[in-house]
């Protein structure tokens, strides 16, 4: 049902994980009248909490913070299980509001978008599925998220892997790993913020023959505390919420852990450490960002702190050189993502548990029988993991066919023939708010490049609002055209670069500044999220409403 077939909305929305439930919700309240669809490639709601179903995924904002303020009625309802939920508890909080809110009957699951043609003289999209579905819309929004690409490691060989292979964002539904795994020999590959949750939950089980951990860069990470909250808690906290909430958006990354003004080294060493062992020992984001407000700005400040986390670490190795190796030597603590660990490093105590350091060894070469490194080692292996990340934030862009006005684009690579005149060339982003894009009329973006990634659930309810207030503007003048003007991309792109100046996380490779060595063309440094505070970005997008959003073309 629904193949092949041909049909009109006022609204397409692509994906159905949080921002694209979020936006379908809110675009039903604000727009009765219109016919909207979610394109989803999925075959269930949820996204990320969809996808990546790997053993030990759990989120590590608190839970309390990541859902949707806008539905009150399950916000009662819901007793959040854990400080810190799994997985299975997040996807099943977001089935629980896709089911009570009827959203799935303007869902199409199982629908991989292929391409997006915009037909100027009908001013409207065309959105192609592989499957052959065909949707003609007014207006789009695509809610594709900005870690939702899997990338596999560009190794040679890979592909003769003669056992079971697989990217943990892609975890085979249903794999009994007590019995499957049992007697089997286990590599995985990296050690990022999946790598870590993976590796642990890995290790708990007894009948693995052996688990070997390829890691190329060593992680900061450091423990998550999570506890269970009972329901005598549970009932306090639904009281609070309103607070909670007005807690993040008062807080410059969106999360409820703030940085502590005084300056590193204006503290004595005593009270220094004080703090720190303070954040260290309390729950989730507090010991990334409850540090002194210079931890990120000042290299001396950040390596006393980075040397404190070390020493953390070595206490729980046993063994001194394995220890050695976890300890990140080439970034400080904090300038990546922080994968937060629950007994991460305590897995390398055990005896069948064993870190190839890839630093020291790189691999040559992927065999059939397992991989082989530069000290000619052949880790014969059964089973192989790949937590190697995602093409991030304009992955999922990349991967669908954009033709804007005059056929442009979206992403494109220089080096590439036909790559010359995509607006994002070399993947990067060029936006005026994160949300509009010249030459993409109509196209909103819900958590696309240049907004900030920090606490998503709270930043993707923030530009649901933002796009919802550009679609209403448009409606309310009878406009059936948007489109950002190049002066006010422009200017926007400058002012994200220049909120990522003097930054020392926007000095390191990761995905957050857009490095992926698996993908080509994603070997150079750039800045794709908006890495100003949340209020400045909140600002900026009230002052473009309040203006009556004259850096928008309407017609
Ligand atoms: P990340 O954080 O991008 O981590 C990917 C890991 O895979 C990282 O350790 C990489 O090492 C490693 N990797 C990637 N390619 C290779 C190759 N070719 N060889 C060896 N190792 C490789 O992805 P995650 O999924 O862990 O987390 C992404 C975000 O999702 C996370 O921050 C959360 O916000 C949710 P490298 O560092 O590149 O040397």
């Amino acid at each position: 049902s629904g193949q092949s077939t041909e049909r009109s909305y006022d609204l397409v929305i692509l994906g159905a994980g949080l921002s694209g439930l979020a936006t379908l919700y809110n675009a039903r309240e604000r727009f009765p009248d219109w016919r909207i669809k979610v394109v989803e490639r999925g075959s269930d709601v949820g996204g990320t909490w969809y996808y990546n179903s790997y053993p030990g995924c759990r989120v590590d904002t608190e839970s309390l913070s990541y859902c949707f303020s806008f539905d009150k009625e399950l916000l009662k309802e819901w007793h959040w299980k854990d400080t810190f939920s799994t997985q299975g508890e997040v996807h099943r909080y977001i089935k629980r509001f896709a089911d009570r809110n009827n959203l799935q009957k303007d869902i199409d699951f199982d629908r991989t978008v292929k391409s997006a043609t915009w037909d100027d003289a009908a001013r409207q999209w065309t959105v192609q599925t592989a499957e052959g579905s065909k949707y003609t819309t007014r207006f789009l929004i695509s809610s594709i998220g900005f870690l939702s690409a899997p990338t596999l490691p560009a190794i040679p060989g890979i592909e003769t892997f003669a056992g079971q292979a697989f990217h943990t964002s892609r975890w085979p539904k249903n794999l009994d790993m007590e019995k499957e795994f049992a007697g089997k020999r286990i590599g995985v590959i990296g050690t990022g913020a999946t790598g870590i949750q993976t590796i642990t939950a890995l290790s708990k089980i007894d009948s693995i023959k052996s688990l070997s951990v390829f890691q190329r860069t060593a992680n900061w990470s450091a423990p998550l505390r999570n506890e269970s909250i009972s329901e005598e808690q549970m009932a306090e906290h639904v009281k609070n919420y309103d607070n909670l909430f007005a807690e993040c958006t008062a807080s410059p990354t969106g999360f409820l852990h703030r940085a502590d003004p005084r300056k590193t080294l204006e503290v004595s060493e005593a009270d220094r450490l004080a703090h720190w062992e303070k954040i260290y020992s309390q729950p989730g984001f507090s010991k990334w960002l409850g540090v002194f407000s210079d931890c990120y700005t000042n290299k001396e400040a950040n390596t006393l702190y980075s040397n404190f986390i070390a020493d953390k670490i070595r206490q729980r190795v046993n063994d001194v050189g394995v220890a050695d190796s976890l300890i990140p030597k080439d970034h400080g603590f904090g300038m990546r993502r922080v994968p937060l660990e629950s007994g991460y490093f305590e897995v390398y105590n055990k005896p069948n548990i064993h870190l190839v350091d890839l630093k020291k060894t790189p691999i040559t070469t992927v065999k059939p029988a397992g991989i082989e490194t530069s000290d000619g080692a052949l880790r014969q292996l059964d089973v192989l993991i790949y937590a190697t990340g995602f093409d991030a934030i304009t992955g999922a862009f990349r991967a669908i066919e954009w033709k804007g006005k005059d056929g442009r684009p979206l992403v494109g690579v220089s080096t590439d023939p036909k790559g010359e005149r995509a607006v994002w060339l070399d993947h990067r982003p060029y936006t005026f708010l994160g949300m509009t894009i010249p030459n993409m009329p109509n196209l909103l973006t819900v958590m696309g490049p240049h907004q900030p990634v920090g606490n998503a659930s709270r930043n993707i309810e923030h530009s649901v609002q933002v796009a919802m207030g550009i679609l209403e503007h448009a409606k309310k003048n009878d406009y059936t055209y948007i489109e950002a003007t190049p002066e006010a991309a422009d200017a926007w792109t400058q002012h994200v670069a220049d909120c990522a100046k003097g930054s020392l996380i926007n000095e390191v490779d990761s995905w957050m500044t857009g490095v992926n060595k698996n993908v080509k063309g994603k070997t150079v440094r750039i800045v794709a999220r908006y890495s100003g505070t949340v209020q400045e970005y909140r600002r900026r997008c009230q002052e473009a409403k309040d203006n009556g959003y004259k850096s928008l073309i309407f017609a």
